[in-house]
């Protein structure tokens, strides 16, 4: 045996005995098992339950704890981080009302398919049951949420759960998972066995379209005429916008997507139609579902034809997205593509399901039509797109009405004074030169956000899109700048969304996250009074934010809330003071917000009401 044979089988003996490790607390064997799985960042909350776990955090030389001011911000932040780079997200608390304040994050995290380890520490084993205090059944609770959970009950399954859990998060159809530690397990001690593998019998590899799936989809579009490609959060967290381009500029289709799915192809492409749905582009609602009317009796009028095959890959057919669902493209063929064969079928009934990793198969077609280019060119399809968009942008117009808006009359007194909602986000589009990582809140300015920034690249805009969860903002920008300190993040949110996790500024400040918010301050609920509008005679069912003693003043002051976390701010009103306003802020190394006054009077366009179809689109 030769002496380098000799060594290698010595080092090969050492590393077989590390997988055996030194006698440890269970809170430690946690905190390694978390290391090991390349952990950088937790952000978590104490409590009794967990601050055995939080001491063995503070020994950590990888892993940075971040203390969040309440655990749903917690939750929304490893959303963010996440959301921004398809790394699993961590969070921690509590036992009890810790592990309720995380359900909300993790119903979000499910809702949207975000990769997701959220750690509760458990009251000891011994009292489960018994109405300890701040006893909940979190597994109980959170069953409905999670993609998968574990509640530990032998301190040698750590290495084992926490491997899995991490494996399951990230991989397949991403999503959370929830770990319950109780702290008797915590403070116990033994030697952890650190496992190579993982044994998870019917936790299936990657699912792969076969060539004649992948064949009969290149038939199809061969056979169109008026073909779309539907894509959404799939395609970004399948790590598969590279491939959709090369597949698109070989098969010329354009791209609707999703509003999870923005960024997987860039809407400054002219084959790009931009976001679908309820508040999405006309032409995009168009080219799917065709451009229909209502004549005065009420019955539907066909002006041009939708697509006659829709390429859907890495979508679920949401009600935002599709209306009246048996009317969505209701004269084309369907293909679905997913990783999740429970979502074939679910909501839309297709032609043609295909069970597969989006990737693979947006890969392997790429390849196919390279090899074999489509012969059709789509040219009389692409112009009446053209016609389309040129018919019914984003657009906007300044009304008198909104002169007559109380917090806004004493300030302003000519329209061009008054800022507009959408005319915040192109001046950030254009000063961010298109470049920015957006959060959002939940509600108008939301949907504002989505339509005047153009999405570039994968991860871009990261918003509350399933669970729809106001708060969702500026926690999601911390996150997203702790993950990408090298972007700019811009949380731009509503003052209603923003006022529900206010609290993170602290976190912010302390923790030097240079994340920036801009507050469309309608002094409003913004999207509810939209359809406290439209349905309900405008009759206002508890929408207003201010102080209805004195409806001229803002309230809450925002400037003021933020002086006392040590937070720069500025409030601006006029159009005039926005250019430089946002550019101090885009250039401060630090926490910034812009409280953005504008008017309530605004509605968000195109909308097609819920449940119904285009032929009831108002744009
Ligand atoms: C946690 C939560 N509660 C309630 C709602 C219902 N909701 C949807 S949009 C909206 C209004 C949001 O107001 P604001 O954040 O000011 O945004 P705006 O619509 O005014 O831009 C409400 C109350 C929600 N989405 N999330
Ligand atoms: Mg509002």
């Amino acid at each position: 045996m030769s002496k380098t044979t000799t060594k290698k089988s010595k080092s090969a003996t050492v590393s077989r005995k590390t997988k055996l490790g030194r006698p440890m607390m269970g809170s430690e064997i946690l905190v390694e098992a978390l290391e090991r799985e390349g952990v950088d960042t937790i952000f978590a909350y104490p409590g009794g339950a967990s601050m055995e776990l939080h001491q063995a955090l503070t020994r950590s030389k990888q892993i940075r704890t971040i203390l969040p001011r309440h655990e749903q911000g917690g939750a929304f932040a490893a959303e963010g981080y996440a959301r921004a780079t398809g790394k699993t997200g961590v969070c921690m608390g509590t036992s009890g009302p810790g592990a309720t304040n995380l359900v909300t994050g993790i119903a979000d995290a499910w809702m949207d398919s975000v990769p997701m380890v959220a750690l509760t520490g458990q009251v000891p084993q011994p009292m489960i049951g018994k109405g300890a205090f701040q006893e909940t059944d979190i597994y109980g609770m959170s069953l409905s949420v999670v993609k998968h959970s574990y509640l530990v009950t032998d301190i040698k399954e750590v290495p084992r759960v926490i491997k899995e859990a991490f494996h399951i998060a990230r991989t397949g159809r991403p999503g959370p998972v929830l770990v319950d530690f109780p702290k008797d397990l915590q403070q116990q001690k033994t030697q952890p066995v650190w496992p190579e593998k993982l044994n998870l019998p019917g936790y299936p590899d990657p699912p792969r379209a076969n060539y004649l799936e992948l064949n009969e989809i290149i038939g199809l579009i061969e056979k169109a005429d008026r073909p779309v490609l539907y894509c959404g959060g799939g395609v970004i967290t399948g790590e598969a916008s590279e491939e959709l381009r090369t597949f698109v500029k070989a098969t010329k289709i354009p791209v609707t997507t999703t509003i999870m799915g923005v960024g997987c192809f860039p809407e400054t492409d002219d084959l790009s139609l931009r976001w679908l749905g309820m508040h999405g582009a006309a032409y995009a609602n168009w080219a799917v579902s065709g451009q229909l009317k209502r004549d005065a009796n009420g019955n539907t009028r066909k002006v041009a034809d939708g697509a006659d095959l829709l390429l859907a890959f890495g979508v679920r057919f949401d009600d935002r997205v599709t209306g009246k669902v048996e009317k969505f493209c209701e004269h084309g063929t369907i293909v679905h593509v997913d990783i999740d064969r429970s979502e074939h079928n679910k909501n839309r009934q297709v032609h043609l399901p295909v069970h597969s990793d989006v990737k693979y198969a947006l890969g392997k077609l790429a390849a196919m039509v390279k090899k074999r280019p489509i012969r059709k060119k789509f040219t009389t399809w692409h112009k009446q797109i053209a016609k389309w968009k040129k018919k019914a942008p984003f657009r906007y117009n300044v009304n008198d009405q909104s002169l007559e808006v109380e917090h806004l009359r004493d300030d302003l007194s000519k329209r061009e004074e008054i800022i507009m909602p959408q005319h915040v986000l192109q001046e950030l589009y254009k000063q961010t030169k298109g470049d920015a990582i957006v959060t959002t809140g939940v509600g108008q300015h939301q949907m504002w956000s989505g339509q005047y920034y153009k999405w570039t690249f994968p991860r871009q805009l990261l918003t509350s899109a399933g669970l729809g969860a106001m708060g969702f903002g500026y926690p999601a920008a911390l996150g997203a700048k702790v993950a990408r300190p090298d972007k700019q993040v811009v949380d731009i949110d509503g003052d209603g969304s923003f006022l529900m996790n206010v609290q993170e500024l602290a976190t912010a400040h302390i923790e030097n996250i240079a994340a920036k918010a801009i507050i469309l301050n309608n002094q409003h609920l913004g999207m509810v009074v939209q359809w406290e509008d439209r349905f309900y005679a405008g009759n206002r069912g508890h929408t207003y934010l201010g102080d209805p003693d004195n409806r001229r003043q803002i309230y809450p002051n925002y400037v003021e809330i933020c002086k006392g976390f040590n937070v720069k701010s500025e409030r601006v009103i006029r159009k005039a003071d926005l250019h430089g306003a946002l550019k101090r802020m885009l250039a401060a190394k630090e926490p910034y917000v812009l409280d953005v006054i504008v008017p309530y009077t605004e509605h968000v366009l195109p909308f097609i009401p819920a449940g119904h179809t285009v032929a009831d689109m108002i744009w």
